[in-house]
């Protein structure tokens, strides 16, 4: 066994943290490290936290850190933030401790960077979560920053997704209609101390009232603590609600893991063979000349790659 892994194991936060930088630079390293642990994963409930930038995400779950721990939950934090160049969890975990006066010695915070190709995030994602998972972390809390592809990505990667709203940021119904709709288990009003919560926490229902899930929407106030108690609750109890079926989530997340796996890998063989092809530039060469059209060009090459 890898000393790093016999490391957070054993619950060392050294190694813990980094591990996940491994993985998260998708060092040669990460590959050993996921196989001496893929065993042991399996356990762990997540649940990511998305919407605007500001919206008090990183507030709402310091805040949700005690709650969940005296619900019983050992409690780890991933915040993942490819527009960072900042790794090393610092930012994210002094604020947030510092604000909560966190036992430092019970939850563990970690900042991501992972940036690069399209299902960087995910794949950094899904490592660091088992590498928490497999150290005893029994549920693992994403924040992620911003809106759009990465939030869905990000989503398809959780057992439950909540979206953070507040009444102070003028793009939530946009953000609202941009899609976020379709990937919240959970609405969050957050700000709740503030003017115009109320509005947005009816805007925010009439918008998502209609969609097939109906999902649950609340009103907080990370600054108050307001609220914070009860979706705690609520989270526990969708986390355990027996309809859901987690190892069938798992198992279709291990689906799209090992699809993207394999096809990136063949992509990238194929891409290769291509670039080694001598027929390749001939190919090129013939359809410039128009002795050739496209369809029966890639046929061709396609099957002498498949051979
Ligand atoms: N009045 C009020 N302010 C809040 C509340 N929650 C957070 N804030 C403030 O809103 C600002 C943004 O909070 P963050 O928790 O950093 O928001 P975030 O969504 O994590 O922001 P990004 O990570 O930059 O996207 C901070 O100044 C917080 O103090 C709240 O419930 N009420
Ligand atoms: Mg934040």
């Amino acid at each position: 066994m890898l000393p790093i892994v016999k490391g957070l194991l054993a619950g060392e936060r050294r190694a813990l943290a980094k591990a996940i930088s491994i993985v998260d630079n998708d060092d040669p390293e990460s590959r050993e490290i996921i196989k001496q642990i893929f065993s042991k994963t399996g356990k762990a409930k997540t649940v990511g936290f998305t919407g605007p930038g500001g919206a008090g995400k990183s507030s709402l779950v310091g805040k949700l850190i005690p709650e969940c721990q005296a619900l019983g939950y050992r409690v780890a934090v991933l915040a993942v933030d490819p527009t960072s160049p900042i790794t090393g969890g610092a930012i994210l975990g002094d604020r947030v401790r510092m604000q909560n006066n966190l036992d430092d010695e019970k939850v563990f915070m970690r900042s991501m960077a992972s940036r690069g190709a399209v299902g960087g995030v995910s794949k950094s994602l899904r490592n660091a979560i088992r590498i928490l998972d497999a150290a005893g972390y029994g549920l693992i809390l994403v924040e992620s920053v911003g809106a759009g592809q990465l939030e869905v990505e990000i989503s398809r990667v959780v057992d439950l997704t909540t979206v953070v709203f507040t009444p102070h940021t003028g793009d939530n119904v946009q953000a609202v209609k941009a899609g976020l709709t379709e990937i919240g288990d959970m609405y969050v009003v957050n700000k709740s101390d503030l003017e115009g919560a109320p509005a947005l926490y009816n805007t925010i229902l009439d918008l998502i009232g209609d969609t097939e899930r109906k999902p649950a929407v609340f009103k907080v106030s990370a600054k108050t603590g307001k609220g914070v108690r009860e979706l705690a609750k609520s989270i526990d109890r969708l986390l355990k609600e027996k309809n859901i079926n987690y190892k069938e989530r798992e198992r279709n997340m291990l689906e799209s893991e090992l699809r993207d796996m394999v096809l990136s890998m063949v992509e990238k063989k194929a891409s290769l063979m291509l670039a080694d092809n001598g027929k390749y530039l001939e190919f090129v060469e013939k359809l410039a000349k128009k002795e050739i059209d496209p369809y029966a060009a890639a046929d061709e090459l396609a099957a002498g790659l498949f051979r």
